[in-house]
């Protein structure tokens, strides 16, 4: 081999911090096309990055080849949303080198920070959902566990949001404009996707009654695949996301017709599937561009997934033995149907047979049991867009309602609720009964949201199948959320009790012994005190706000939803501010109660929350009489890049939604491992991290899940006699509809005074507000004995330890994949 060329192959491997500068350098000039003098920082952030990713792709090719070699069974996750964030810092402390890279950056003259911030932040997903996937991702690589990611790589993220008078405005968010260092364009990588059209029956060769879709009009899915970096640099897995392209083939006919333009624009217009992520969380919209983009790259993933089965196989009965697909919600759920025409309609299996191996490959997670978030596509929507996938559907909603017509003796109610098609008004398709009865596996995310499952939307299924529903409750990687986020609090754990933690989030447990140790307690107050003054700088830059450092950060960041309850929170903040009205003398815990979070473009009340959050934060921030006693603030644009630096740094973390509507949530989790005492209600996953970190470590108030139910059964409560009786509410809620915080406008609030009044309180905001207000005085009468306040924050932080993703993955794994570590072979090649 020339020898100019294996030098630089080992330059691209080396670790050390020589090596790593002089290929910055020679990044720079061969690739980026600059010279030091005229770099950006952006420019910095592609040359490192590109020097980083030249580090991994051996190891990534090792890892794939050793998949491939050893025939392992693999996981497809799919889904619609990866929210994964920034990737230099993620890969670097993956790969063990960030003090390296920050050595010989610093050589070249430049700060590790300034490179860190240029990279924008991939936002493809909306919230929880698609930061479960991102978090899965770093799970199972660093499990050695052979998984990919499937989804769509949209080319505009989430919006940005910023505050334009205080109301949220949308701005697109241009993520890949000076391109994606990470990712490897793979142009040879594609399918074909059909739209329309219409089938055709016919004879196949043995006679047989046969469907073929025809007429149909076209789009490629191409792939796009990023390396997915697991602990320690072993194995490297990929996230191939899909990108629609028009296809080459021009219809001539429309050329003679004088339509040549026509015909380019109806190409052109084709892209459009993969341009933009629907901004809503937890709602649906049914609209048909959603549909096919559900659909596209459903499709695109299941023929990749058969192309590589059939690499190793002639026939498909073990496939269920090769491939198992997860569904994150209902919006791969098409993918059922389309296996089936994919095995019965292409390969010629018989339908029974084809419908065992559909089953036993598919598996499917529900993230939510609101009634608006549960997909019904409408029955002439798919028969115009997927007209062979709604007679699959059909099929197999005909087998199954015969089959269970013979026990239901007569139930009609039962089978009609049990029917893939809902034929109250509209005839609808319920995906979500379509991807419980095309699945060998359903799991919830929390063990209540889990139990609610079986009591509720799936109650006639899990009469029908009763082994089928189970709980994974969900988890969050202990490397993005800890290690990475918080450099300072995991350096002092790992002086106590080794880095083995990182890897085995169980070991933190060792930190428990640590809460009754005084000079351990100093350091894990110094630890949060540098995260508060950090995220006290960040709040400054993003708002202009000053807050105290030695206040307690009360922070909710999560999207805006009703049954988040916001509203709560705000309620609760308008009494205190009138509380330190009223009783200037007392000494007052200082409070500054930071939010963050994006509406939903369409969803009114949410914006017209954000709204009122940002004129209850202009009064009270400007009022003298409170002595900077209360601060609040909602930053603007909440993304993984603000959690990272808003989470570490929090006191008090609000879960505080309407009990039985958060199937898990995943930033309590986040919050509880960085040293935040929760405030919550009984709902999702706070019951679980309840009995993790122990009842006394942990503010807990409101109705259960339970009571809520039976309120709601008997018919509700008059929230009018509730207000009446609580005079702080009372007055919260009359300053409010009174125009206190909108003297420009004092009819603004009238939709949330009526929403809590006459419209009944839906989510119980006026019902819960006195519990809830007791334990914010317990937090904040705690908070005053920093010994004690800190001994429960180390406790939680000890007790987290089961949350973990790594736990959640390995879980799956084995109880729903059945699919096992594999050791990519790397045969000494000069890594470490
Ligand atoms: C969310 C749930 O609201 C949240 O409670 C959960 O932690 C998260 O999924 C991950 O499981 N759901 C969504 O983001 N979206 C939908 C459609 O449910």
């Amino acid at each position: 081999m020339d020898a100019r060329f294996k030098s630089r192959d080992i330059e691209r491997r080396s670790l050390d911090v020589d090596g790593l500068k002089r290929s910055f350098l020679e990044w720079l000039v061969y690739s980026v096309g600059k010279d030091a003098r005229a770099a950006t920082r952006r420019d910095w952030f592609h040359t490192v990055a590109l020097a980083v990713r030249d580090r991994v792709v051996d190891r990534w090719m090792d890892t794939t080849r050793s998949y491939y070699q050893e025939d392992a069974k693999r996981v497809y996750y799919l889904s619609l949303e990866f929210l994964i964030g920034r990737l230099l810092t993620n890969s670097l402390s993956n790969l063990g080198i960030v003090d390296e890279c920050r050595q010989a950056l610093d050589r070249l003259g430049l700060s590790m920070e300034d490179v860190v911030d240029a990279e924008p932040d991939a936002a493809l997903g909306n919230g929880g959902l698609g930061r479960l996937a991102a978090c899965f991702l770093d799970s199972m690589a660093s499990q050695g566990l052979p998984g990919y990611g499937y989804g769509i790589r949209y080319e505009f993220g989430l919006f940005e949001q910023r505050f334009e008078n205080g109301w949220q405005v949308e701005y697109p968010e241009q993520w890949l404009q000076f391109g994606n260092p990470w990712e490897f364009a793979r142009p040879e990588v594609l399918y074909p996707v059909q739209f329309y059209g219409r089938v055709e029956e016919f004879r196949d060769s043995v006679g047989e009654r046969a469907y073929r879709w025809v007429d149909a009009d076209r789009v490629l899915a191409m792939a796009y695949d990023t390396p997915v970096v697991g602990f320690g640099g072993e194995t490297i897995n990929t996230l191939r996301l899909w990108s629609a392209r028009a296809t080459r083939d021009f219809n001539f006919g429309h050329f003679n017709d004088g339509a040549y333009m026509k015909a380019v624009e109806q190409k052109i217009l084709s892209e459009n599937l993969s341009r933009v992520l629907y901004p809503n969380d937890a709602t649906e919209t049914g609209k048909e561009l959603r549909l096919k983009q559900e659909y596209f790259f459903t499709s695109a993933s299941l023929q990749d997934i058969l192309r590589r089965y059939l690499q190793h196989h002639t026939t498909f009965d073990n496939l269920p033995n090769k491939a198992a697909i997860q569904l994150n919600d209902t919006h791969p759920a098409i993918g059922i149907a389309e296996l089936m025409r994919l095995l019965v309609d292409q390969h010629a299996l018989r339908w029974d047979n084809a419908w065992e191996i559909t089953r036993a490959t598919f598996a499917y997670t529900n993230h939510t049991l609101l009634p608006e978030a549960l997909e019904a596509w409408p029955v002439r929507m798919i028969e115009r867009v997927l007209p062979r996938h709604m007679q699959i559907i059909y099929e197999i909603n005909a087998k199954f309602l015969n089959r269970t017509k013979a026990r239901a003796d007569g139930d009609n109610a039962k089978l009609s609720r049990l029917s893939l098609i809902d034929e109250r008004g509209e005839r609808r398709v319920r995906m979500g009964n379509l991807a419980f009865l095309g699945s060998h596996k359903v799991n919830g995310v929390s063990a209540l949201h889990t139990e609610l499952m079986k009591q509720t939307v799936f109650a006639d299924f899990h009469q029908e199948f009763p082994d089928r529903i189970n709980n994974k409750t969900n988890g969050i990687t202990p490397r993005r959320w800890l290690k990475q986020a918080n450099p300072a609090l995991s350096e002092l754990i790992t002086t106590r009790i080794g880095e083995g933690w990182i890897s085995d989030l169980s070991q933190i447990a060792a930190l428990r012994e640590k809460a009754d140790d005084v000079v351990f307690r100093e350091e894990f107050r110094r630890a949060k005190r540098k995260n508060k003054k950090r995220l006290a700088a960040y709040i400054t830059r993003q708002t202009g706000e000053e807050v105290l450092v030695d206040s307690i950060f009360d922070v909710q960041v999560k999207r805006m939803h009703e049954y988040k309850r916001q509203l709560l929170n705000v309620l609760h903040t308008i009494a205190l501010y009138n509380e330190m009205r009223d009783n200037p003398t007392v000494s007052w815990v200082p409070v500054t109660k930071v939010f963050a979070g994006k509406a939903a473009p369409s969803y009114h009340m949410a914006k017209l929350i954000i709204k009122l959050i940002n004129d209850v934060a202009k009064v009270v921030n400007h009022d003298p009489s409170v002595h900077d006693n209360l601060k609040v603030v909602l930053l603007p644009n909440y993304n993984v890049t603000a959690a990272e630096i808003i989470i570490p740094a929090a006191d008090l973390s609000e879960q505080i939604s309407t009990a039985g509507m958060e199937a898990s949530g995943t930033g309590n989790m986040k919050l509880a491992l960085n040293g935040a005492l929760t405030i919550g209600t009984l709902d999702g996953a706070n019951v679980e991290i309840r009995e993790h970190v122990g009842p006394d470590n942990i503010f807990i108030f409101g109705m259960t899940a339970d009571e809520v139910n039976d309120l709601r059964a008997s018919g509700g409560f008059n929230p009018r006699e509730v207000i009446a009786s609580n005079p702080s509410l009372k007055r919260a809620l009359d300053m409010i509809s009174t125009g206190a915080f909108s003297p420009d406008d004092r009819n603004r609030y009238h939709p949330i005074v009526q929403a809590l009044t006459d419209g009944g309180d839906h989510f119980l905001v006026t019902a819960d507000f006195a519990d809830y207000c007791r334990a914010q005085d317990a937090a904040m009468q705690l908070y005053r004995d920093s010994e004690e306040w800190t001994r429960k924050a180390i406790l939680n932080t000890a007790n987290m330890g089961w949350f973990s993703s790594d736990r959640t993955v390995n879980e799956y794994a084995g109880e729903i994949w059945d699919v096992h570590p594999v050791h990519p072979n790397h045969d000494g090649e000069g890594f470490r």
